[in-house]
């Protein structure tokens, strides 16, 4: 360690006033659809302990309808907006230099009108389909025009990163991509092809089906479409969190990140492993068998990069918790600064990751996936999952970054404290109630408030579930409060820096490393894939169009 390089950009990121309120706005727009989605979470976990408050919902007129609020709130709006925001400030702190403002704007006028036309379809009753919007379920089409504009969004933004990052390389010839740029970059190219396949469904599928330009839909083409980016958007969710634990948590704890090269070699491989959407479909008709154990093969590998990222981060972490004093094999962990809340919600959240990737693992086992699909196991997972590791993550982020972007202190760290720890609380016992009923075969999407049948040993599953999820809902309120106070009447301060971390072996400038740059081979490989994964199923599918389901008039 005594020969540790520093390779981090020096200046302090001076960015105009403009693009930080722009960003801000981006990323406050993720916070107001997370706000909605959380306060519709709330109905759904009390159904499942026979609690029924559907009906003090204004405007929600069913289950489904609330879910599909909750569902697309939560995990398509919020998380968009955020990566937008973030990601856009990630990159200009990366290259130090402004972004453009132009398609900032382009970008958050896309998300903004996307997201007013997605709300207006799904609280006018309009889109109860849920946030996976496959057929046969049909939407108003202002619903996936919505949809459209917000993933338009998301585009304008990689081309905000590109075009950043050629001025950069313009003016630095031969030099290796700043660390902070190649992962925010990266993210995006990886979003930009995944995105293709939601993209073909919603404009040539469900858009032109809602619009009765076609009679009738191919729900199997539409639903492996769906899939297709159904599963790497769990990925464009989880890297800007990434971002962060990679690059901004080891400066938090004072510690340092090991490889540069290490990091790269992570995001590649998100980037090359794409196409195992498939592996949601483990349960689908019309599938070859072989396609789905080829899936279940590279489902596996996929754990690679977050593994290699547990252990990246887990050092990352010990050598600030030594640093600060901590000893012997644990130590270290309890020395770090667990006052700051901005790690704590953090840290938290990489805990409860390592159980949301444990149930990953078990989905994608074909024989458990048989065992635990449609079953409140999979929100389980993935409340472990997007609804911790990211969603606590952005919360933690968010205690430094509003700061930073309003100038202002944070309104009250213990609040900030206490939210993660309720938090953390909530979804560990939501997660327990949810999977131990899942495992005993409580279904999820069913309002089992007003189901007229149960199991006895789903009660005591749906009573930890709604404690669980009454604990988070508790969580993410004391969330909103401390923001919005700090936004509206923090004490004023001069800038912050943002957090931006060390590391210990910076990047190769000869060799094979070098090659990570060069994105074009990285982004072949990942096509080279999707064709190997996805080529026998198209070049054999019959299509269901002529029988298929029928256009329905609103
Ligand atoms: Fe998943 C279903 C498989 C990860 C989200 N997943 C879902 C759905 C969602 C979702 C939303 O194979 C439901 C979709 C729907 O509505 O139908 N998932 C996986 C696998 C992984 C995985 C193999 N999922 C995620 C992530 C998500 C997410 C990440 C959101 C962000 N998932 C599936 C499958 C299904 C599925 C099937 C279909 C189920 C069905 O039948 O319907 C893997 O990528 C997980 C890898 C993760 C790890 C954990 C690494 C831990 C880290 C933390 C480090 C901790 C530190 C602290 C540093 C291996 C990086 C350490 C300190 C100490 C002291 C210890």
């Amino acid at each position: 360690m005594s020969t540790a390089i520093v390779y981090q950009p020096e200046q302090r990121l001076e960015l105009p006033d403009g693009q930080r309120r722009l960003i801000a706005l981006t990323i406050y727009l993720g916070f107001a659809a997370l706000a909605v989605g959380v306060i519709n979470g709330l109905a759904q976990a009390l159904s499942y302990a026979h609690i029924n408050i559907f009906q003090y919902y204004p405007g929600m007129n069913s289950y489904y309808q609330g879910l599909t609020v909750h569902g697309v709130f939560n995990a398509i709006i919020f998380t968009f907006a955020f990566a937008n925001g973030f990601v856009t400030l990630t990159m200009a702190r990366g290259l130090n230099r402004k972004v453009h403002s132009g398609l900032l704007i382009a970008a958050f006028g896309s998300l903004a009108l996307g997201s007013l036309l997605a709300a207006f379809a799904m609280f006018s009753g309009r889109a109860s389909v849920l946030y996976t919007f496959y057929a046969p379920l049909q939407a108003h089409w202002t619903f996936y025009l919505g949809l459209v504009l917000i993933v338009v969004s998301t585009w304008i933004t990689s081309l905000n990163l590109f075009v950043t990052l050629r001025s950069w390389r313009r003016e630095h010839r031969g030099e290796r991509i700043p660390l902070l740029a190649f992962i925010s970059v990266v993210t995006y190219v990886f979003w930009d092809i995944s995105s293709l396949g939601i993209a073909v469904e919603t404009v040539v599928f469900v858009l032109p089906w809602s619009l009765g330009l076609v009679a009738t839909t191919d729900p199997l083409m539409d639903r492996t479409l769906f899939w297709f980016t159904g599963h790497p958007i769990v990925y464009f969710w989880l890297l800007p969190v990434y971002i962060s634990w990679y690059a901004m948590i080891p400066k938090q704890v004072g510690g340092k990140l090991f490889s540069d090269s290490a990091v790269r070699a992570v995001f590649l491989m998100f980037l090359c492993i794409i196409p195992i959407g498939m592996h949601h479909q483990y349960m689908d008709p019309g599938i070859s068998s072989k396609l789905k154990f080829a899936t279940a093969i590279l489902t596996f590998t996929v754990f690679l990069p977050s593994l290699l990222t547990a252990f990246s981060v887990m050092y990352a972490l010990e050598i600030g918790g030594r640093k600060r004093g901590g000893t012997g094999l644990v130590g270290w962990f309890f020395a770090l600064p667990w006052s700051d809340p901005s790690v704590a919600a953090q840290v938290l959240a990489m805990l409860v990751f390592l159980l949301g990737g444990i149930t990953g693992l078990m989905n994608a086992s074909y024989s458990m996936n048989i065992e635990i699909h449609n079953t409140t196991f999979v929100p389980g997972h993935f409340h472990l999952t997007v609804g911790t590791a990211v969603a606590l993550s952005v919360m933690g982020i968010a205690y430094w970054l509003v700061p930073y972007l309003e100038h202002r202190k944070l309104w009250s760290r213990g609040l900030a404290q206490a939210q993660a720890w309720i938090y953390a609380a909530g979804v560990l016992i939501f997660a327990r109630g949810m999977i131990s009923g899942g495992l005993a075969g409580m279904p999820r999407r069913t309002a089992i408030a007003l189901a007229p049948y149960s199991e006895p040993s789903w009660h005591l599953a749906g009573i930890i579930t709604a404690v669980g999820g009454s604990l988070m809902v508790i969580g993410a309120l004391l969330f909103f409060l401390d923001i919005g106070l700090t936004v509206v009447i923090g004490e004023r301060e001069e800038p912050a820096e943002i957090p931006f971390t060390e590391t210990i072996h910076a990047p190769a400038t000869v060799g094979w490393e070098v090659s990570f740059d060069h994105l074009r081979y990285w982004i072949a490989i990942a096509f080279v894939l999707i064709v190997v994964m996805y080529g026998p199923f198209v070049a054999t599918h019959i299509p269901l169009a002529s029988v298929g389901v029928p256009f329905k008039r609103f």
